[in-house]
């Protein structure tokens, strides 16, 4: 892992968190309406895959998707004039928390219904394999989303044609408030995908090293023609599922076990102290030695001193981009009226078809 990687991790799971917990400032002061999923815990996930990815590659994500729009390259001004439903939202602020889009970044959305990603990323799939080309598409999914018919339709075709779909489980262990061996008959969401014949393993979420390793080697099979794979990370949501949820349906023991765990501490760890000793090398078990052996070749590490500047600079940029929302003007009726009857004759899809 070499610096400048771990640097760009670092900042931009640093910049996540602060621009959730501003969104959850936002939203209690009645500056974001509607519903507002958060991502503090999960940052791993988002910031390994998205980081493993090329920019060419689609990205196809839940209602909990700030993050993802962040480490895309959305930038945050845009994203949160989208939260707070304004005119320089990255949608005019017809989408909201929920909707992030952006075609140019090739970020294919923000889905509320659980198991509605599925389609749409083996759609465009299906439109890459058709042209042959040398792309992927990342479907992010929850642990509630695998009992949908979506799921399985999904799947079945995208491994029956080889399309280039990298499913990703975000396994944060909790459905709302229901856990997945309440409702499903096998709890390895992994497991499921051997039904049919799509590779699949399962990976600790809380690290972000581990899931930008893991989502590497996956891309790189499904870039070789080998169709589909499915990676599930195990992670964890530090909030209520969403803002109206305060989670006090789990054990505050196990809050707090993740709490340990937070991948924020773990990025700092690596980045900080990232020099193994030869004794902790030999010690490793056999999967974690090339991760070990990457750092001593990284020239410099990164001190406290580093961790606070980043963590004033994104403060600033969440300060920014939460004054900037604040003073975007509100779409009026017409601009809904637009939007409404905007794209009817699919304009969208027509000049992406001239365009090749
Ligand atoms: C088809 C459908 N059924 C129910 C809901 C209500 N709902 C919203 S989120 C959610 C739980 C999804 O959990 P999971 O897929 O694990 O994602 P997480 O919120 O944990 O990231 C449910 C049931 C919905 N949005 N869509
Ligand atoms: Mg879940």
């Amino acid at each position: 892992m070499d610096r400048d990687t771990l640097h760009r991790f670092l900042y931009d799971m640093l910049l996540a968190r602060a621009f959730e917990e501003r969104a959850a400032e936002e939203y209690a002061n009645g500056n974001i309406a509607g519903f507002l999923h958060l991502y503090p815990g999960e940052e791993a996930v988002a910031v390994g895959v998205i980081h493993a990815a090329e920019p060419s590659d689609y990205l196809v994500t839940t209602y909990r998707e700030h993050v993802h729009a962040l480490v895309r390259g959305i930038p945050p001004r845009p994203i949160m004039a989208e939260l707070f439903g304004r005119c320089d939202g990255i949608c005019k602020g017809m989408g909201g928390s929920m909707h992030l889009f952006d075609r140019e970044r090739r970020f294919m959305g923000g889905y509320a219904i659980v198991g509605e990603t599925f389609p749409v990323a083996t759609g465009i799939g299906y439109s890459i394999a058709l042209r042959q080309l040398p792309e992927a598409v990342i479907c992010f999914f929850g642990d509630g989303a695998v009992n949908q018919g979506t799921f399985h339709e999904a799947l079945n075709m995208a491994a029956l044609w080889k399309l280039p779909v990298l499913f990703v489980c975000e396994n944060n262990h909790y459905q709302i408030g229901t856990e997945i061996h309440r409702h499903s008959a096998v709890v390895d969401v992994h497991k499921r995908a051997c039904a049919y014949n799509i590779p699949a393993e399962k990976f600790d979420g809380m690290d972000v090293i581990n899931v930008y390793e893991a989502t590497r080697h996956a891309l790189a099979r499904i870039r070789a023609g080998n169709g589909p794979q499915l990676l599930e990370f195990e992670t964890y949501r530090f909030r209520g599922h969403s803002m109206a949820d305060s989670g006090s349906y789990r054990p505050r023991s196990e809050v707090k076990a993740y709490a340990e765990r937070d991948p924020l501490k773990t990025v700092i760890n690596e980045a900080e102290f990232g020099y193994p000793t030869s004794e902790q090398i030999t010690a490793a078990g056999p999967d974690v030695i090339s991760r070990l052996v990457d750092h001593p070749s990284a020239i410099d590490h990164f001190d406290a001193r580093h961790v606070e500047q980043i963590k004033q600079e994104v403060a600033n940029i969440v300060d920014d981009a939460a004054q900037f929302a604040s003073q975007s003007p509100q779409p009026t009726i017409d601009d809904a009226w637009a939007s409404l009857y905007g794209n009817r004759q699919h304009e969208t899809l027509m000049e992406d078809a001239q365009h090749g």
